[in-house]
């Protein structure tokens, strides 16, 4: 379906809605917002409080924004396209007010509303916490396609969970990171709508039991189960200017009443408690991505009340809408797997669609087989999901059967198509047998997807060279490649105001849905009023980020330097270590008076380490320490300035990316899947230094 492409006739109660709509002028903007301000947040004076001005501002824009999401919802229910469903345990969405007055394009009218009480739009949004439920590029990618996707009025929901503590905030303390919990949560989410009826059962433990259905034979039941209740909260995710507002839905782990009741009842007060305790644990933190932080429990616990809540929540909506009948299910339906992260949908469908809705093995496997598709992030092997059979085992056992028996069909599949290849039959086995036993995610994400991707040309080739060989030689029509892509709607038109007019007023505006006509700039390469324009756009963007440098951290930089950039997770294949020793080197040119030709330069560099990354975390403190020397040498006056940028989040690259000079993409070549931060320094006119990997390759082949 095309939600932008409803024929007019066919609208039903929308057309009512639609006649509805709230003004989007500066007057009833201002009215709505000072009624929530007054009467729901019981605030007295108006213009002192921006936090409250913040919300009561969301909260005007939610109404606004909840006809169009009942509308697109209304035209949902109706269409029979198929329906995309992300499935990841990560969104890094950032702050969404400023997404959502661009996207209504309401910039304009709210900054006149609070102009009214003479506060200024840029202040209130300053107040919005970054929703940060991702780790970095994963996580960001999923709330890039949350955006293109309304954009395209795409029928896509994402799937994930309402975490309470997101990605740690770091703080640096004698060059050292500490972690401290992001409560982001503290001061409420307004954008959420809690959605109790539609909460979902998540059954752990407990084992199977066989009875004789008289209809359909033999059926496996779960009993003697701990369950946990998964509630659902809908953030609105608005299309550009085009009446779409998709759903982020997000589960958040609650204990059930019947749970508690139980422990009561057996006369024990505090065990009741802790078991609250217990299942509210399950959407308490996003983990850190450390290899070291794998094999825990909890991890997979998280892995698995997203994937069956969602399941869940998708099939109970199949048969409100079509009954039991399941045959058209999966031409109706996909589930993109983000990572392997929730694979274990695999395995949950199965059970769903045979243990609960009756469905044979056949039938079952026929549907999940061509609904789930499964896209892969990274090479690095340490990186590749494995869980121990025994956890496995008694956290999930009737999902660990499922894998057994979807594993003893598909090792027959390997034996027709390799006789008597053992080494082959154990290598591309869904259970490791080396050392302990364990399940290996990935394989059991391939055996079940009709569709398995890479997300850059060169990843996807090292993967079907490398990593999934054995599978691509089985199935190569399986695998493709999906190279990555960022909003250009936040991160150039939103982010870089004026390199945004520059662009618009030389070509137009309909960049801002079809990047491609970027190419009509070309033309004006040697104009000199536009190049004028442009270098003083990036003056006043370096401007702005210096001025952020200098409240964060003390350090005033000098806007005509170059601004030489690296920001991302901490990682020794990302080779800041490379950035450092390249400082050094500038530093020791300059001392020794070797100096000539060399640019003046500021060197910039952000990222957080997972927090059990010894090696990455020495990064942090070593960059700290050269910058510093650097700094304090007066023989570096106006050559050379260095810094170590804390807590680079969304929020922070949105000013960044649209200040670089030169962006540093100088990852080991085959270690990058992809990258997104590449895209975003080059659609704000940074030149870009970086080896041959990841999507750097395509880059370069597009822009020369
Ligand atoms: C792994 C783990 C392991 C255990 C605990 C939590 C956790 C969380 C995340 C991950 C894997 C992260 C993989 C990832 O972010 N890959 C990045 O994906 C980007 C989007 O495709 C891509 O641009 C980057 O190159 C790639 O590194």
């Amino acid at each position: 379906m095309n939600v932008l492409n409803e024929p007019e006739s066919n609208t039903g109660s929308l057309e009512f809605l639609q006649k509805s709509q709230l003004g989007m002028d500066s007057e009833s903007l201002l009215a709505d917002l000072s009624r929530y301000y007054t009467r729901m947040l019981g605030r007295r004076t108006l213009r002192t409080d921006t936090p409250f001005l913040y919300q009561a501002l969301v909260y005007a824009l939610r109404d606004r924004l909840m006809e169009r999401w009942n509308d697109t919802n209304i035209v949902l229910e109706r269409d029979k396209a198929r329906r995309a469903h992300y499935l990841s345990m990560e969104y890094l969405m950032g702050r969404l007010l400023h997404n959502a007055l661009y996207s209504l394009d309401a910039v304009g009218a709210s900054s006149d509303a609070l102009e009214a009480l003479g506060v200024e739009l840029a202040l209130v949004e300053e107040a919005e916490h970054d929703a940060g439920l991702g780790n970095g590029g994963l996580g960001r990618l999923a709330a890039c396609f949350l955006d293109s996707c309304a954009t395209l009025g795409l029928p896509m929901i994402g799937y994930g969970l309402r975490y309470q503590y997101g990605m740690f905030r770091q703080k640096i303390v004698d060059g050292f990171q500490i972690e401290e919990p992001d409560l982001w949560l503290r001061d409420g989410f307004p954008w959420e709508i809690q959605r109790l009826e539609l909460a979902r059962t998540i059954r752990f433990g407990g084992h199977t039991q066989i009875i004789q259905d008289p209809d359909r034979g033999e059926r496996h039941m779960l009993v003697d189960t701990r369950d946990v209740l998964a509630v659902p909260y809908d953030v609105p995710v608005p299309g550009y200017r085009n009446g779409v507002v998709n759903t982020l839905r997000l589960w958040s782990a609650e204990a059930t009443d019947e749970f508690d009741l139980e422990e009561f009842n057996a006369g024990s007060y505090t065990e009741a408690v802790e078991a609250k305790t217990a299942a509210e644990n399950i959407s308490m933190v996003l983990y850190p991505n450390t290899a070291t932080e794998s094999g825990h429990e909890l991890r997979l616990k998280q892995q698995y009340f997203l994937a069956s809540a969602s399941l869940q929540d998708v099939l109970a909506d199949w048969h409100k809408r079509y009954g039991e009948d399941l045959t058209e299910f999966a031409s109706r339906n996909c589930f993109q797997l983000n990572d392997t992260h929730p694979a274990v949908a695999v395995a949950e469908l199965m059970r769903l669609l045979m243990d609960e809705h009756g469905l044979s093995w056949d039938s079952a496997w026929h549907i999940t087989r061509s609904c789930m598709a499964y896209t892969n992030h990274t090479l690095l092997p340490e990186a590749l999901e494995t869980w121990p059979v025994p956890l496995f085992e008694r956290l999930l056992p009737r999902i660990m059967e499922i894998i057994y028996e979807i594993n003893a069909r598909f090792l027959d599949e390997v034996s027709i198509h390799w006789p008597g290849d053992n080494a082959r039959m154990r290598r591309m086995s869904l259970i490791d047998e080396n050392g302990g036993r364990s399940v290996r995610m990935a394989y059991l994400a391939i055996v079940g997807s009709y569709s398995v991707n890479g997300v850059a040309a060169l990843h996807s080739r090292l993967l079907t060279e490398g990593l999934f060989r054995d599978f691509a030689e089985l199935w190569p029509e399986k695998f493709n490649n999906k190279t990555n892509g960022v909003t250009q709607r936040r991160w150039l038109a939103a982010c870089n105001a004026p390199l945004s007019r520059l662009i618009t007023d030389t070509i137009g505006d309909r960049w801002v849905t079809d990047l491609d006509l970027l190419e009509g700039l070309r033309e004006h390469v040697n104009d000199t009023d536009f190049r004028e324009r442009w270098r003083a756009a990036k003056l006043a963007n370096k401007q702005r980020l210096a001025d952020m440098v200098l409240e964060r951290t003390g350090l005033a930089l000098d806007t005509s330097m170059l601004f030489d950039v690296q920001v991302k997770r901490i990682h020794e294949y990302k080779r800041q270590l490379l950035n450092v020793l390249h400082a050094i080197h500038l530093y020791d040119r300059i001392r020794r008076g070797h100096d000539e030709g060399l640019v003046p330069r500021a060197i910039i560099i952000g990222g957080k380490a997972a927090p059990g990354y010894v090696m990455a975390k020495n990064f942090i403190k070593l960059i700290g320490n050269v910058a510093r020397v650097i700094n304090n040498d007066p023989a570096m006056r106006g050559k050379l300035q260095m810094v170590f940028y804390p807590d680079y989040n969304v929020t922070a690259m949105e000013a960044i990316c649209a200040a670089a000079d030169l962006s540093e993409q100088i990852s080991t070549a085959g270690k990058e899947a992809s990258g997104t931060g590449n895209m975003k320094f080059m659609m704000n006119g940074a030149i870009t230094i970086g080896t041959l990997d990841g999507a750097n390759v395509e880059i370069r082949e597009a822009v020369g």
